[in-house]
């Protein structure tokens, strides 16, 4: 908790910093209320069901919690109230417990596993004091009755190799915080009936590894899969059927997938992902033989025209795609107040250590991203490695391409990231929110 804490309480100087002259129409909130949990620990046996409740007053503002989501153990959302959102997002890899400023606030959350041992929620974001902060769900070895449900997806990514499926479907993509809203959305899932994950799942694989992956079309009307310099069937998979792709993934980096048709329309609705591919036999370099790394991150852009594009197409209704004026402007998913909290965006990492991030920009527009106090090398553009790696402080990533960035900490410190154009740091107008996130050397 003293990171996240740490880290909210930055965002205010960081407003300050920014180097772009937008103007500031959001205030972070301050740390009034406070919330208990009512238990910090849980006993069940294996394959019984157990729960903890927080409860508290959220002053009247919005405020949330995250806690992450071990491997193992069974989350899923009980009674709640006065709650804006109250979900598990497994792909994600966190519960969420986001208040709607109705003052006192209840929310119970279900627990169960199939397999003993200790799991450990971890509080990964707290907008609101809370004591006390992780939970432990202790689980015996002797077994229940009654059979518990099965566990959920196992933090968004798809491992390689065969038997794949992604499936389309249509739902919706929350953007939280000011300027934020419910936007309509049709995307790429690995569990069928939960809707649709922005940006899909992020599909891994090795060098010289053969993949065979099916796409189901859930939803009513066709579309397609093509994986960006990888695979080359463009024909559309037609509502209720599917098709089934065999490619060779023989370069290590990141692709851009995504659903080509109807003029960039299914993309900008979300249909659009990264594919990763490692290296032959598993180490953390970019490539085999190609410059290694401590630790990775994965970001995928994007933009959207929820007025003229998004409601429009969720209707039903026709989209002019000639006419494009994004509103929202997203980091793996997310505005910048959740890009700045995630633990999967945030690229942080200890003095001495190499980050690699792999960056997809799957928007319309180019974006430019610029790393404050901190020089990085550019090694791949768009799945062209650089025989000499150039330094950098921004980097124009243009709409549709990849590119992939090593970082070295050689120093401490909180540092913002951030696109150069400012509107596109935007949710719906409101700054900051947009495509952001922080660099935080330890
Ligand atoms: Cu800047």
């Amino acid at each position: 908790m003293t990171r996240t804490t740490i880290l909210s309480a930055l965002l205010r100087p960081l407003l300050a910093i920014l180097c772009v002259a937008a103007s500031l129409s959001v205030v972070p909130a301050v740390f009034a209320a406070d919330a208990s949990l009512s238990s910090d620990s849980v006993n069940i046996a294996v394959t019984e069901n157990g729960s903890w409740t927080i409860s508290g007053n959220d002053g009247g503002n919005q405020r949330q919690f995250r806690w992450s989501l071990p491997s193992g153990l069974n989350v899923s959302t009980g009674a709640s109230s006065n709650m804006y959102r109250f979900r598990v997002r497994s792909d994600r890899g966190y519960l969420q417990v986001y208040t709607n400023g109705g003052g006192n606030f209840s929310a119970t959350v279900n627990v169960s596993s199939n397999n003993a041992g200790t799991y450990v929620m971890q509080n990964i974001r707290a907008d609101i004091s809370l004591s006390p902060d992780d939970v432990t769900v202790n689980v015996g070895g002797s077994g229940g009755s009654s059979g518990g449900s099965t566990g959920g997806g196992s933090g968004g990514s798809t491992g390689g190799g065969s038997g794949l499926t992604l499936y389309i479907e249509a739902g919706s993509l929350s953007i939280n915080g000011a300027g934020g809203d419910v936007i309509d959305v049709w995307g790429y899932t690995d569990t069928p009936g939960s809707g649709p994950m922005v940006p899909g799942p992020i599909l891994e694989s090795r060098e010289g590894q053969s993949v065979t992956l099916t796409v189901v079309n859930n939803h009513d009307r066709s579309h397609n899969f093509v994986i960006k310099g990888v695979t080359s069937d463009t024909g559309s998979i037609a509502p209720g059927s599917s098709k089934t792709y065999t490619f060779n993934t023989n370069q290590a980096g990141v692709f851009f997938y995504r659903d080509t048709l109807a003029s960039n329309l299914h993309r900008e609705m979300g249909m659009h992902g990264a594919l990763i591919v490692r290296t032959g036999d598993g180490s953390n370099r970019a490539w085999s033989g190609g410059p290694s790394y401590n630790f990775e991150r994965l970001w995928v852009l994007a933009d959207m025209d929820k007025p003229r594009w998004n409601d429009r197409a969720a209707a039903g209704r026709s989209v002019s795609t000639g006419t494009y004026r994004p509103n929202y402007f997203m980091i793996n998913g997310q505005g910048g107040f959740d890009g700045m909290h995630d633990p999967n965006t945030v690229f942080e990492g200890n003095v001495g250590q190499t980050g690699i991030v792999r960056i997809v920009n799957a928007g319309q527009l180019d974006e430019s991203l610029h790393w404050h106090g901190n020089h990085f090398r550019v090694i791949s553009r768009d799945g062209s490695r650089l025989s000499q790696f150039e330094w950098q402080d921004t980097i124009n990533v243009k709409a549709g391409t990849t590119m992939m960035v090593l970082y070295k900490f050689d120093q401490p410190g909180i540092f913002p990231m951030h696109v150069h154009t400012a509107q596109m740091e935007t949710a719906n107008g409101v700054y900051l929110n947009g495509t952001a996130t922080l660099i935080v050397g330890n």
